[in-house]
């Protein structure tokens, strides 16, 4: 039988042989594993934990808050502020960031996370997730401020996202490709179970939020006019399409199987970039795309290059299989 590795162990090899993960990063990473045990674990509750429907607030987006967003969010937050490895924190579900308090020691690093990921399934039982993107404060200055987490996503040294589905199962990167680890629940640890996760260049399947279609740009409504073709049009291939509304879920299926991703700006609110938010949604997954041979892009400019002006900035997304991501950025470009 092959042996178990568990994401301790998984995290402590890579620090001892490539030396790229400073033992600091190494814990980030381990408390931020042991908070999504805990949101898994209140997940699973559902209606037998008092989790379920509104909290009866708002967060900065104007999104009403599900309780499980601000349990998920209190969970990371309680995790991380006092081992020493942070200076702050940011959230979806907070206008600003979080300092680590006086009364523990400050490290360098800065962890951003979307808490509950898909929160419009929570109460229907689909897939859910927490998503995280790991940055490093700037060396030699003091204190820390929203300007340290403004910068672009090639910045990040970690990230990932945990998706609460049939298994929950935690998919890092820390710059050296990306890894899966399932959740063993009568062990109570993370097993890798996926390594070098590669993504086919090519797909067949799309997913895409097909309800806004009258809203979107040119360019958008080509790329998917031309699947829906199929056989016939020019694309000459049937395409599949698949919606969760959970983008954790979505890239999930993507790292495991291919296919294109697109929550495209729209014109129903022509001043919004996009729905989903750069820093800890779209950096993070850009991240992981990329590093198992995918791509990803605003639809005219790679979504790792976006220097961040706000902390809750959003963004139009198109990642996935290679191929798909070039072939609609071209058409952007008016090719
Ligand atoms: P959330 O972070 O408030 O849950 O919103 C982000 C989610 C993504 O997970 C998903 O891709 C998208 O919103 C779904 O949007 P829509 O409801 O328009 O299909
Ligand atoms: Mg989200």
């Amino acid at each position: 039988m092959s042996k178990k590795i568990s994401l301790t162990r998984y995290l402590v090899e890579q620090q001892r042989l490539d030396g790229h993960i400073p033992p600091e990063l190494r814990l980030l990473l381990e408390v931020v594993a042991r908070a999504c045990k805990s949101i898994s674990r209140a997940v699973n509750k559902g209606a037998l934990g008092d989790v379920m429907g509104t909290a009866g607030s708002e967060n900065v987006q104007g999104e009403i808050q599900k309780k499980l967003d601000i349990i998920a969010n209190e969970v990371l937050i309680e995790a991380n502020e006092w081992g020493g490895h942070l200076a702050a924190m940011a959230s979806e579900e907070m206008d600003s960031i979080y300092v680590v308090p006086n009364r523990y020691p400050q490290g360098e690093y800065l962890l951003m996370f979307d808490p509950l990921d898909g929160s419009s399934n929570i109460d229907v039982n689909v897939s859910i997730g927490t998503i995280f993107s790991v940055l490093k404060k700037s060396e030699g200055e003091a204190g820390v401020s929203e300007s340290d987490f403004l910068q672009a996503g090639s910045q990040q040294v970690a990230a990932g996202y945990c998706v609460y589905g049939p298994q929950t199962t935690l998919v890092l990167t820390v710059g050296d490709g990306v890894a899966m680890f399932t959740l063993d629940h009568e062990q109570g640890s993370f097993v890798l179970t996926e390594e070098n996760v590669k993504i086919p260049e090519d797909t067949q399947e799309f997913a895409i939020n097909m309800s806004n279609m009258r809203h979107w740009d040119t360019p958008v409504k080509r790329y998917i006019d031309e699947c829906l073709q199929g056989k016939e049009g020019p694309r000459g291939k049937d395409f599949n399409m698949r919606w969760v509304a959970s983008m954790v879920a979505d890239v999930h299926r993507i790292l495991t199987r291919g296919g294109v991703f697109l929550y495209p700006w729209d014109k129903r609110e022509p001043e919004k970039a996009g729905k989903l938010r750069l820093m800890y949604e779209a950096n993070p997954m850009s991240w992981l795309i990329e590093q198992a041979g995918g791509a990803s892009t605003n639809g005219k400019q790679r979504i790792l290059d976006i220097e961040p002006t706000k902390l809750h900035e959003r963004v139009s997304v198109v990642l996935g299989s290679k191929n798909e991501v070039e072939r609609v950025t071209a058409y952007h470009s008016g090719l």
